[in-house]
């Protein structure tokens, strides 16, 4: 058994041949320093704070060369923990030789200026106790103390297989009992009892303990936690964890300027916040998960179980590594060990749940901006869209519509007419969402002056009635100020009466307000607060001024803040304080905005985009990346931003098309646009005002001349035609649980070309797009992985093989885009909504790959019942082609006939090894009319197959 006198004993001498080891160190760091007269300064492609990325070209590469770092003289013999992190509670302060040797830590020099300068020794954390390696106890080796806290001295550790290919490590006080995320929040899915399991468990017991977890097949250690600083106490946790790669992607919500992570100590911080993306901060969702991609392609994701406000620092090669510092909660690891990285994901998404099933209208354009100001402004805006022929599905309605921010009121002088507007909307065959926020008004005359406005409503009296508001510590109800001035906020986390409460209100806004609306867009749910914790303050306590507050932003205000702009932490909800549950809010507003709507519609799937979000309320609501601006750099940020959020498991992710902050530039929309084709949700959204002086400029597609709407118009009925192909692929991200965008690394994770790559990207497996993304940029360097590539506009191809880079010209008008060898995608032709376009003649595009085959699906349901899939309404048909001269289309589930007799009216093929001949279509020769060249794509026109009946067609082609 460990004692203190022990340990002190131990102390003693480690320090001293730590002090030796440091002081070689140092010497060893000193010279190669000078050897390689590097500098120590920020390696990284993205500078701090302004983080435009130096673009390749800049540095005299194409702009998607992977941004390999340059390593720097490194120190260490082994992956580090600091010792001093910066603790937003206490005024920035020197990091010291003094104060770290007083902390009983190890000064040392590091060649890399961004590395820690004061690390724990090797033993201080925990050791090893009792028990074996699914169940164990571990003891206290290091300080009782922590920022004055306690430091727990017995911790449960458990480990428990989650399959063949994940598991559990679980890490809990033996004598407190911490928060926990409640099943209601999250329920972790499990897989089947393991049968061969891939990986092997052991439990490290020296120099300090740790759990370790091998993978079977490659021998990489893809968990091990045998790092010193291992703390647990009531509010400050801290592990780390080596990686077998520095290849790490994910951990959110941030605006990250690349995919694939800067490992050179950057630290990032997680507890949701209403926050613009344009700087490093943390955001407005809550995803403690990341995916390491190891060697052979192989993949593992690891979610840290945990709500509370945190902090991960990830550390450099050669010691790739991970630490984690939270301020409540336990530890509640979950790792899942991926053959690939679609494997990995699958398990994760498993594990949490998957994503809902949209609606096929949301797959449409949106058009949106805040600040209509009034119905006439908003139907202008509106009409001369479909006059101008562009597509588009839904109208979307922000703040300005409700009197005084006063959610589901009308204001009923600017938008007197609105239900009736809403009902023509439907008639065009479009649909109608709104903005709700979580604020509900509760200032005495405004909120009188909202009655006036709205016969029968009160809803803050009916939520005072039903209890269903957040409290403060002393049991009243805790109100802040928000877009209604002051405010309270619906405690959604008691999920059945908040359910009650907000069903109430929508059916309100349906009976009563007459608007009859297809979705809700839950806005502010952060929360976000116009003031710091409530409008009388936060009183002083561990809650609200914790001994340790991470570097989340403006942490640091009042003296130490976690409320700043949001609630008071000792707030009192359902499934805990305000402190543990904050990053729960807009998770939880999800869960009750879909209960709500599917109590309301039972048969219908709600369509419900949130802003602030959680693993696991993808089940509930789809999600946007928030307020970006109207700068060119937010164009590949939001390519990272959604590539992130399909790991997260949000597959219906977008950016406000041509950016929300401040004036979109021309040329800038433009590119924005083309982009938007292929984001899985495309909505045209703005702000009011831009800097509160000058009015901020429209940018729906007809707000320039006829040129920009035609090049617009253009874009969207590409994304038109494609619709049933990309709703194909929501289908497989719901039911599979794989991604819709893809980044080039998550289809070809063993080309190492393809792990940096974040300004291509991928809309399933079947279409590469590469973006213009920067002003006045005349080409692309695009890098096509090994195959064969067909561009969409001549089919011409781009052989590949061994991956190669190729630079394509981007006039303002173009958007370089291709299908990979090997794919069927199916299409649609365009009509101005959904509702239309679904009734359309249908055709298919057939990609051959090296050996002359392809294949595909095509997933059709009736695009609004809530499970489709399930209940088997849905027709699936699988697309195979052969040896370049055999196609079969094969009906694979008939449960669903969509209306308007729905055939193939042209099959188009790439790549074909000659021109073909004698045809036939179910046996049936046909004439050699139907045989077109388009550019280099084969064409079979004027042609009809049923799609719910099976098909051949075979063809001689002259090699
Ligand atoms: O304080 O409703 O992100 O899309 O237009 C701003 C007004 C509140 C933030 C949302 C944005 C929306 C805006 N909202």
């Amino acid at each position: 058994m460990a004692t203190q006198n022990n340990w002190g004993r131990h102390t003693f001498f480690m320090c001293v041949l730590f002090l030796m080891a440091a002081a070689a160190i140092a010497m060893s760091a000193i010279v190669l320093h000078r050897m390689l007269n590097d500098d120590d300064s920020d390696d990284s492609p993205t500078s701090a704070g302004t983080g435009r990325p130096v673009s390749g070209a800049e540095v005299g590469n194409p702009p998607t060369t992977p941004t390999r770092s340059t390593p720097l003289p490194d120190s260490r013999q082994g992956a580090v923990v600091d010792c001093l992190p910066r603790n937003l509670r206490e005024p920035r302060q020197d990091v010291t030789r003094g104060e770290c040797e007083r902390r009983q830590c190890i000064w040392r020099i590091a060649a890399n200026s961004r590395a820690p300068k004061c690390v724990f020794p090797d033993t201080v954390g925990y050791k090893f106790q009792t028990g074996n390696t699914n169940h164990l106890k571990i003891s206290r080796t290091g300080p009782e103390e922590v920022y004055g806290m306690r430091v727990h001295p017995e911790v449960d550790v458990t480990v428990e297989d989650y399959g063949d290919n994940a598991l559990r490590i679980y890490f809990r006080p033996s004598k407190t009992q911490p928060f926990e995320i409640p099943e209601e929040a999250l329920k972790i899915n499990r897989p089947a009892p393991a049968t061969d399991k891939q990986y092997r468990v052991e439990v490290v017991k020296t120099p300090t303990f740790g759990i370790k977890v091998t993978r079977n097949s490659t021998g990489s250690v893809v968990f091990d936690s045998s790092l010193p600083g291992l703390t647990f106490s009531d509010q400050f946790l801290q592990i780390s964890t080596r990686l077998p790669t520095d290849n790490v992607y994910g951990f959110g919500e941030h605006n990250h300027r690349r995919y694939r992570h800067d490992m050179n100590w950057k630290t990032w911080t997680i507890f949701t916040r209403d926050m613009a993306p344009v700087d490093e901060w943390n955001l407005y969702g809550a995803h403690p998960v990341y995916m390491n991609l190891e060697k052979k392609g192989k993949a593992n994701m690891v979610f840290l179980k945990n709500s509370n406000a945190m902090e991960v620092t990830l550390q450099p090669s050669p010691y790739p590594a991970i630490t984690y510092r939270t301020i409540g909660g336990v530890l509640d690891f979950y790792v899942f060990l991926g053959e690939n990285p679609n494997h990995a994901l699958q398990q994760y998404i498993h594990a949490i749940g998957h994503p809902a099933m949209p609606p096929y209208w949301t797959l449409g354009f949106h058009l949106l901006r805040w600040g209509y100001e009034t119905l006439d402004r908003m139907k202008i805006i509106h009409e001369r869209n479909v006059n101008a022929g562009i597509p588009f599905d839904a109208q979307w309605g922000d703040i300005d519509y409700m009197y005084k921010k006063f959610d589901y009121t009308v204001d009923k002088s600017t938008f007197k007419e609105l239900p009736e507007f809403v009902d023509q909307v439907h008639k065009e065959g479009k649909k109608f969402v709104v903005i709700v926020d979580c604020g509900i008004g509760s200032r005495d005359d405004l909120y009188s002056e909202a009655k006036n406005n709205s016969a029968g409503y009160r809803m803050y009296e009916d939520g005072l009635e039903m209890d269903v508001f957040v409290k403060n510590s002393s049991g009243q109800v805790l109100v802040g100020k928000v877009w209604p001035e002051e405010s309270v906020f619906p405690d959604f986390t008691n999920i059945e009466n908040a359910t009650k409460f907000w069903k109430k209100w929508i059916q309100y806004f349906n009976d009563t307000e007459r608007v009859h609306i297809d979705g809700l867009w839950i806005d502010m749910n952060e929360p976000a607060n116009f003031v710091q914790g409530s409008v009388t303050g936060c009183p002083d306590n561990h809650w609200n001024h914790p001994p340790f507050i991470p570097q989340i932003f403006e942490g640091d205000r009042d003296s130490g803040s976690l409320y700043y702009k949001t609630l008071c932490m000792d707030g009192v909800q359902h499934w805990g304080s305000h402190y543990d549950v904050h990053s729960l809010y807009g998770h939880s507003e999800s869960i009750v905005t879909y209960n709500a709507l599917v109590e309301l519609n039972p048969n219908k799937r709600p369509f419900v985009m949130t802003r602030s979000s959680f693993a696991g309320t993808s089940k509930y609501a789809f999600k946007w990346l928030g307020d970006n601006g109207s700068q060119w750099r937010q164009l590949h940020w939001s390519i990272v931003g959604m590539l992130e959020f399909q790991l997260f498991g949000f597959p219906l992710i977008g950016a406000d098309i041509c950016g929300f902050w401040a004036q979109a530039q021309y040329e800038m929309c433009l590119r924005w646009y083309q982009l938007g084709t292929f984001y899985p949700f495309a909505r045209n959204h703005n702000i009011y005002k831009n800097d509160g002086v000058e009015y901020a400029r429209d940018q729906d597609p007809t707000a320039w001349n006829s040129t920009f709407t035609d090049i617009v118009r253009r874009y969207i009925r590409i994304r038109y035609k494609f619709l049933p192909y990309m709703y194909s692929q929501f289908k497989e991200a719901h039911i599979e649980a794989t991604m819709v965008l893809r980044s080039l690394m998550f289809e070809f994770p063993e080309d190492e070309n393809t792990w940096s790559i974040d300004r291509q990207f991928m809309f399933g497996p079947s279409l590469l797009i590469s973006p213009a993304l920067d002003e006045g940029q005349t080409e692309v360097t695009a890098y096509f992985p090994k195959g064969r590539w067909f561009d969409y506009y001549e089919g011409e191809e781009t052989r590949s093989s061994d991956g190669r880079f190729v630079t394509i010209p981007t006039p303002l008008s173009f958007l370089p885009f291709h299908a990979r060898g090997g794919s069927i995608i199916p299409y649609q032709n365009v009509a101005n909504s959904t509702q239309y376009s679904r009734l359309n003649p249908m055709g298919l595009w057939c990609a051959l790959d090296e050996s002359y085959s392809a294949s595909g699906s095509l997933y059709v349901d009736d695009g609004e019942s809530i499970d489709s899939y399930t209940t088997g309404k849905y027709l699936e048909l699988k697309f195979e082609l052969k040896e370049g001269e055999h196609l079969t289309i094969s009906v694979v589930h008939q449960g669903y006939t969509p209306p308007g007799n729905l055939s193939f009216t042209v099959i188009e093929f790439s790549g074909l090894p000659g021109v073909p001949t004698s045809l036939s279509i179910d046996g049936r020769p046909i004439e050699a009319r139907h045989i077109q060249l388009k550019h280099k794509i084969v064409q079979l026109v004027d042609i009809k197959l049923d799609i719910t009946k099976n098909h051949t067609v075979n063809w001689m082609v002259y090699k």
